[in-house]
């Protein structure tokens, strides 16, 4: 998979060189460019950003130098590129979209700044051939400065999904949300700490009750933190406190 990111501050994204986009480069799965928007800009100031028509507060991000950014990164590959774009009016991170984007062969992280990017660009962007889709991202319900920490979020929960990354797939498999639920506590040695036992089950050896135990606590877990989650349908059938659809 090749990614990409476009940023005002190229060193935000100093951190995909370490643990585990870095270490997925490492493999070989990963290829990682980051650029600096500005490299695009024509006149002396280096200008990515102009006063919003229509007024309002803040300074939205000029089209253009996004326009020749992307006339040459999306240029550079075969492969038409999946353009993400961190926004908080986005479509929700979730794990089924860091699934679906972990198979793309390309990812291109368009990270803005401001108020956000001048909406031609995104318009622009849907009308290209070389540009496979393009896919607003918000990480959650607040408001953060710039694109480049959701990049890096976006980056690490697709990256860890790559095959051959983790060593072992049952991990994927048993975590948290890849169910529909949260997961269930963990404890490891020793038994007892401070006043606090590990609950006896784990120390059973009974695998179907341990399984069971796990199941009931993820269950309660998510009933108490996470209500919204119980509706997915795939857990309907489960859980009966469900209210008809
Ligand atoms: Cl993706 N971007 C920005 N600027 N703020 C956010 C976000 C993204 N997700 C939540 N808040």
């Amino acid at each position: 998979m090749r990614l990409d990111y476009l940023t005002i501050f190229p060193d935000y994204l100093a951190p995909l060189g370490l643990s585990l986009p870095g270490k997925a480069a490492a493999r070989g799965l990963v290829e990682v460019h980051v650029h600096d928007l500005r490299g695009w800009t024509r006149d002396r100031h280096r200008t990515v950003d102009d006063t919003p028509y229509g007024g309002g507060a803040g300074m939205v991000m000029r089209p253009e130098p996004w326009g020749e950014a992307l006339d040459e990164l999306l240029g550079q590959d075969p492969h038409p590129a999946t353009v993400v774009v961190p926004s908080p009016a986005g479509r929700p991170l979730t794990q089924a979209l860091a699934r679906a984007l972990s198979t793309r062969p390309r990812l291109l992280f368009a990270c803005g700044r401001y108020e956000g990017i001048d909406q031609r660009v995104l318009d622009h962007a849907r009308e290209r051939e070389d540009a496979e889709e393009v896919v607003e991202v918000s990480l959650g319900d607040y408001v953060l400065n710039g694109g480049e920490v959701a990049a890096l979020a976006v980056t690490e929960a697709v990256v860890r999904l790559l095959p051959g990354f983790m060593g072992n797939a049952a991990s994927l498999e048993e975590e948290s949300h890849e169910q529909g639920l949260l997961e269930y506590p963990v404890y490891t040695k020793p038994s007892s700490w401070r006043g606090h036992d590990v609950p006896p089950v784990l120390l059973s050896g009974n695998h179907a009750a341990i399984a069971a135990w796990r199941h009931e606590q993820s269950l309660a877990r998510t009933a108490e933190r996470r209500p919204d989650l119980l509706h997915a349908s795939h857990v309907a059938g489960e859980w009966e406190v469900l209210p008809a659809a």
